[in-house]
């Protein structure tokens, strides 16, 4: 990578506010608050963040945590006010730190100023501002939406919402509650960019922007193919992802807001895997992104082309591939990439790539921060990530979950599967290895009452993780066990070897070593002037592995067993434990 710029060495730490920490200063009992961030910003810097980044805090109906935005420039009293984000910024700045913010414009809250205009009368100021159809009729006469697409969050099957008042059905891909912006209109996309301005100017320092990928909707809505037969409404992601304008829109924001300042963007792109399209959106010389999510990673688990509430087993050989092939296409191709495994939409990551048993969890988390740290891209740590929290316990109630998808999931398959146990047994099985509400518990800050994440006499909004006694920010940081680190030391210590090595783990060109085994996958990374050989196995069995020739590994330096270095050979084979990780410097 030629271009060295800030926002590519930076590290982000994504800060779900609901459950990050709560001081009693929001208007909400138990719900984590702005001011409780500003206190945390040592503990951020000293663990190595740059950026912080904020899933919504803007005045909000919460139906979707935040992701459903009332009002773009004011905070929501849950949180707290503009001025708590005045000092936020003032505290982040003193620390040499930047603030990002989370940009949700394919749609608003249905509680928004302008979707109750529009909804008003079909002659409303505001009317275009949404997208508003006619109904179909079928054969027989009935009432039906103007296409077959699907919800994805909602409890209803259509994307489409009657409205009674005005006869028409408006589009939320979402819940009911986020109607989408029709960006069609140019108003609309001013006002937006009025939105980014606002944020720009108290000084913000760039945007996480929602599902930016589904803003342009293909011309006249047509039906999606068919992929269910049974279900009357299909996935539409073909017809609502990267739509014709997407383009046009991304650099007009540029042209108009971005260019002006020096910013971050990183755009969500859920649905779109295909490298030429993606390039598009981040080719240095287009001018629309800077980077995007790539969904391939977390989607590893989904039935292809389904939504992310469904499982579909895999293997290290195609963890190994969508890594390694998206390394190579941004080096080789001017892009950039993102790297994150965790994000308040999936499940926690080391449940999921490895093993969060008492016995092999904290070796799966750091085997994970060693793979993150060591790859190029703009690194996101989600919170808790760095403390090897997990997925909740099996044994919790369905109760206990609180996010609207995982609510609406659960109802539709009740419906749909009413007396059919097994159907539903696997409905929970789905839930408890996918459910989003897995990122979502509090963070663990202490072995005290509510795991130091409100006050003892408050019930926390969603129930602390039941292992907090022992999995705790506060136990990690002052872990000291001669030669070993906690996984929070793991991570502090990796960022650090990513910050000072950046040529090499930041810019350096990738080279997989090893595309057979079955449980390893290694890399090489490499400058101009060094090299490192990274070899992870994802395995709860020891392995062997021999080490590629080419690798020209001179000393292994690191394993996620201990601090210091094993005594591994450092040609022939290596012997690898479970969710073992070497890192090795190379000539
Ligand atoms: O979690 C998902 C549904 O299974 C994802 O597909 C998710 O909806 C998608 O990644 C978009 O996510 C973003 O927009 C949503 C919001 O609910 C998510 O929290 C947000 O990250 C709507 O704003």
């Amino acid at each position: 990578f030629a271009d060295h710029t800030w926002w590519k060495e930076a590290t982000i730490y994504q800060i779900y506010p609901a459950s990050f920490l709560s001081t009693g200063s929001g208007s909400t009992p138990g719900w984590g608050d702005i001011h409780g961030i500003t206190s945390k910003l040592d503990y951020l810097k000293d663990l190595g963040v740059d950026i912080v980044w904020l899933s919504p805090i803007y005045k909000s109906p919460q139906v979707d945590m935040g992701y459903d935005i009332s009002d773009y420039k004011d905070i929501d009293p849950t949180y707290g006010t503009l001025k708590d984000v005045d000092d936020l910024i003032s505290g982040l700045r003193e620390r040499g730190m930047k603030l990002m913010m989370d940009l949700v414009v394919n749609h608003t809250s249905d509680q928004h100023a302008w979707f109750l205009d529009s909804r008003s009368s079909k002659s409303a100021e505001k009317r275009d501002w949404y997208i508003w159809q006619p109904p179909r009729y079928d054969d027989a006469g009935n009432r039906q939406p103007p296409n077959n697409w699907a919800q994805i969050l909602g409890e209803a099957n259509s994307a489409w919402t009657w409205d009674e008042e005005t006869q028409e059905y408006f589009l939320a891909l979402f819940t009911p509650e986020q109607p989408d912006l029709n960006w069609r209109n140019p108003a609309v996309r001013e006002a937006v960019h009025d939105v980014l301005r606002f944020w720009l100017e108290r000084g913000a320092s760039g945007f996480r922007m929602d599902v930016i990928n589904l803003i342009s909707k293909v011309v006249g809505y047509p039906d999606a193919p068919i992929k269910d037969p049974k279900d009357p409404y299909q996935p539409g992601h073909a017809l609502y992802a990267n739509g014709p304008e997407l383009h046009k829109y991304l650099r007009e924001i540029n042209d108009k807001v971005l260019s002006k300042y020096d910013t971050i963007t990183v755009g969500e792109m859920p649905f779109v895997n295909d490298s030429d399209e993606i390039l598009r959106v981040v080719d240095a010389e287009r001018k629309e992104l800077n980077m995007i999510f790539i969904f391939e990673l977390v989607d590893i688990d989904n039935v292809p082309g389904s939504f992310r509430l469904t499982r579909h087993s895999w293997h290290v050989s195609d963890l190994r591939k969508i890594v390694s092939s998206w390394q190579k296409t941004m080096h080789d191709r001017n892009g950039w990439n993102s790297l994150f495994v965790e994000n308040h939409d999936n499940p926690r990551s080391v449940s999921r790539y490895c093993d969060d048993s008492d016995e092999y969890r904290e070796l799966g988390a750091k085997l994970l921060s060693l793979m993150q740290t060591t790859l190029s891209g703009t690194l996101f740590v989600y919170q808790g990530e760095e403390l090897g929290m997990h997925n909740v316990p099996l044994s919790w109630d369905p109760e206990e979950y609180k996010d609207i998808e995982t609510i609406n999931y659960w109802k539709k398959m009740n419906k749909l599967h009413a007396g059919d146990q097994k159907q539903l047994d696997d409905a929970k099985l789905t839930i408890q290895r996918k459910a989003r509400d897995h990122a979502r518990t509090p963070v663990q800050w202490t072995d005290g009452p509510n795991a130091g994440f409100c006050k003892e006499d408050v019930k926390p909004w969603m129930r602390v993780n039941d292992d907090y006694k022992t999995v705790n920010a506060a136990a990690q940081r002052s872990f000291d066990k001669s030669g070993q680190l906690s996984v929070w030391q793991f991570w502090k210590r990796g960022l650090e070897n990513r910050r000072k090595h950046k040529e090499v783990f930041v810019y350096g060109s990738f080279e997989l070593l090893d595309d057979k085994h079955p449980d390893v996958f290694s890399y090489k990374k490499s400058s101009k002037s060094e090299a490192f050989v990274v070899a992870l196995n994802f395995s709860g069995s020891d392995v062997e592995w021999t080490i590629p020739e080419r690798a020209k590994v001179d000393n292994w330096v690191t394993s996620n067993y201990d601090s210091w270095g094993p005594k591994q050979t450092t040609s022939g084979k290596v012997r690898l434990r479970p969710w073992e990780g070497l890192l090795g410097t190379a000539a």
